[in-house]
């Protein structure tokens, strides 16, 4: 037997995967702010009926759009990240907020790991090569050792974690660096993050986006891992001070970079289109068909939750 379909009328906030829009649709009524052509028009004529809104980890919920829909109850994430909202001010007008953790950790790190391998060894700037049609043999040149190198985590959470335990299969000598020491593990804590890549090879930046994490990667911190050091981000690309960033790597202050994650995505700042040492990567560390589908059923999950019992699945944490 069918459950009777939940009550209240939903707001898409942006474009989501089709699946997860045909879902929408199949079970609630459901409105799309994104198609319509005057939103502020169509949110005096209609905000009053939305209980609840699903956006995405990059778009969000502005303040405004928050303030527009007065029965609004809960803001559905997909996606991990949840900086594009200000999760404090809505649950403090009782809207609750919820992401997807968990489902996207290991495709996450995976990428993490395919992108260090990748820079430290130059995988794709070896196949930029033969395609050229200029390998001639031993013309490629030399990279550096994955095996066995010390690696600097920023953000001990679950995509950390899941980095850190890949990389233990590497033999790699791992260090960490969060808001507070991880009893249960056993890598060393570096009480800065400067600490954290003066001590390391790679630092791989987990840690989640915001105001809270905003260029904790500075140019300090980039001298501190130094013209032999690598960085891997998979995580925002406000973490980074990203001019800083283009300068270390155009100056040769830092031997490379492998990044998923932008300032200002989906613009790359063009002197690091020409960088041989650097991975650019459209945002993709969880872009897998099993993944996102996961993704999309946390969601929907939350939501429908939400709508049959008022609380959601898996609200994001206390701020
Ligand atoms: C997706 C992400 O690109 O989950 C996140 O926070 O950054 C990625 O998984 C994003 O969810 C798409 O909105």
């Amino acid at each position: 037997m069918s459950q009777p379909a939940p009550r209240g009328t939903v707001l898409q906030v942006c474009p989501l995967p089709p699946s997860l829009e045909e879902r929408l649709a199949a079970h609630h009524e459901v409105l799309r702010l994104h198609e319509q052509p005057d939103p502020a028009a169509f949110l005096a004529a209609r905000g009053l009926e939305v209980v609840a809104a699903v956006t995405s980890a990059r778009v969000g919920m502005r303040d405004e759009l928050v303030d527009a829909l007065p029965a609004l109850g809960a803001i559905v994430h997909f996606g991990v990240g949840y900086e594009t909202t200000d999760v404090a001010r809505a649950r403090a007008r009782g809207v609750d907020v919820s992401n997807t953790p968990d489902v996207l950790t290991d495709c996450v790190a995976d990428l993490a790991v395919g992108g260090l391998i990748d820079v430290l060894r130059g995988l794709a700037a070896a196949d930029r090569y033969v395609r050229s049609g200029q390998w001639v043999p031993n013309g490629f040149g030399l990279r550096t050792r994955v095996s066995g190198k010390r690696i600097g985590i920023l953000g001990l959470g679950r995509i950390g974690r899941a980095v850190a335990r890949r990389l233990e299969g590497f033999d790699a000598e791992l260090s960490y660096h969060s808001r507070r020491p991880v009893p249960e593990v056993g890598y060393r804590f570096a009480a800065s993050v400067r600490e954290l890549a003066e001590g390391a090879d790679v630092l791989v930046v987990a840690t989640s986006g915001g105001d809270g994490t905003r260029g904790l990667v500075s140019a300090e911190v980039l001298d501190a891992l130094g013209p032999d050091g690598y960085l891997v981000n998979i995580s925002r690309g406000s973490v980074v001070d990203e001019p800083a960033l283009v300068s270390a790597l155009v100056e040769g202050r830092i031997a490379g970079a492998a990044l998923d994650v932008f300032a200002d995505e989906p613009h790359v700042p063009s002197p690091l289109l020409e960088l041989d040492t650097v991975l650019l990567l459209p945002h993709i560390a969880s872009a897998t068909h099993e993944t996102r589908q996961a993704m999309a059923d946390l969601a929907h999950r939350n939501l429908d939750h939400y709508l049959r019992e008022g609380t959601l699945l898996t609200p994001v944490p206390p701020v």
